[in-house]
């Protein structure tokens, strides 16, 4: 996977170092503060699995690469914003300070917003030649992105009290699941996959977005904060690997129906079962 990580990192340092912007330090500063959170440390789980994806189809990077960035930009936006005062208040992020802790609170804001912005401006630059691709998966994204996918989830983890494990499930699928899912959706529509195929590969990264959760649960299971929001609290730690189990082997179980070499993206699904951050 390293590689495909690090063609991730020089796609997105080139896109930052070409992009033209109205000349002046605030634009030059904000530019700062959004390639301090998209440039370096993530795991890039989510680009990762779109190139992969791509390749099953026999896409390659230059394909992918645009949209795999753009879902990569959108996740580092919520993760900016997820770490602000007025959300979870959070001092650390990919190892170093979190945005707003370095530029301050209003230029953090704005960096997750450009992102955001950036992102939809990505994939409609570089797909619009091709017959209403570029549309398909701005419509894509924004199911994914917005109230009905991440932004809807987090307004149910901000207010919701007491989950069960279906609730959690529904929290999950929707917070984190729904973008694990766009990005091999969307690499699996680049690459011209048939419908079918597509489907498939949709429900393989609802499961995948959902097992990456449970993992996550898993990998934080001494925060005492997380109280039901967390399924470890809920099934308890061996309740939880087994839940883990389950979940990435419905993932394959999806990938069964889509013809082509598939163990590269099985090993996605072992990556996270076994990934200690
Ligand atoms: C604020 C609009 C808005 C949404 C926030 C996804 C989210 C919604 C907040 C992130 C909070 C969080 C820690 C969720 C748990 C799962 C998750 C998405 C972890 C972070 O993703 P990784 O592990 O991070 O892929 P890296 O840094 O590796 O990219």
């Amino acid at each position: 996977l390293k590689s495909h990580v690090e063609q991730v990192d020089d796609y997105i340092h080139s896109y930052f170092a070409a992009m033209d912007l109205p000349e002046g330090a605030p634009v030059t500063e904000l530019k700062e503060a959004m390639l301090y959170s998209a440039g370096v440390g993530g795991k890039r789980f989510r680009p990762v699995l779109a190139l992969i994806v791509g390749e099953l189809f026999s896409a390659g990077p230059k394909a992918i690469l645009p949209f795999a960035t753009a879902v990569e930009l959108i996740h580092t936006y919520s993760l900016i914003h997820d770490d602000l005062p007025c959300m979870d208040n959070d001092e650390l992020r990919r190892g170093k300070l979190t945005n707003h802790k370095v530029y301050g609170e209003t230029t953090a804001l704005l960096a997750g917003d450009a992102l955001l912005t950036e992102a939809f401006l990505l994939v409609a630059s570089e797909y619009h030649d091709q017959d209403r691709l570029a549309s398909r998966l701005v419509e894509l994204l924004s199911r994914a992105a917005g109230i009905r996918g991440m932004v809807g989830g987090q307004a149910i983890d901000l207010k919701a009290k007491d989950f069960s494990v279906a609730d959690l499930t529904n929290l999950h699928h929707l917070k984190t699941g729904r973008l694990i899912q766009v990005a091999a959706e969307g690499a699996a529509v680049i690459a011209g996959a048939s419908p079918k195929e597509i489907e498939s590969i949709a429900a393989f990264g609802g499961h995948l977005g959902l097992a990456f959760q449970i993992a996550d649960d898993i990998l934080d299971q001494n925060d005492k904060d997380q109280g039901s929001r967390s399924f470890v609290t809920l099934l308890g730690i061996q309740g939880a690997k087994a839940f883990l189990q389950k979940v990435s082997a419905e993932a394959i179980q999806q990938l069964h129906q889509v013809a082509g070499r598939s163990g590269p993206l099985e090993q996605m699904i072992e990556f996270n079962q076994t990934r200690q951050k």
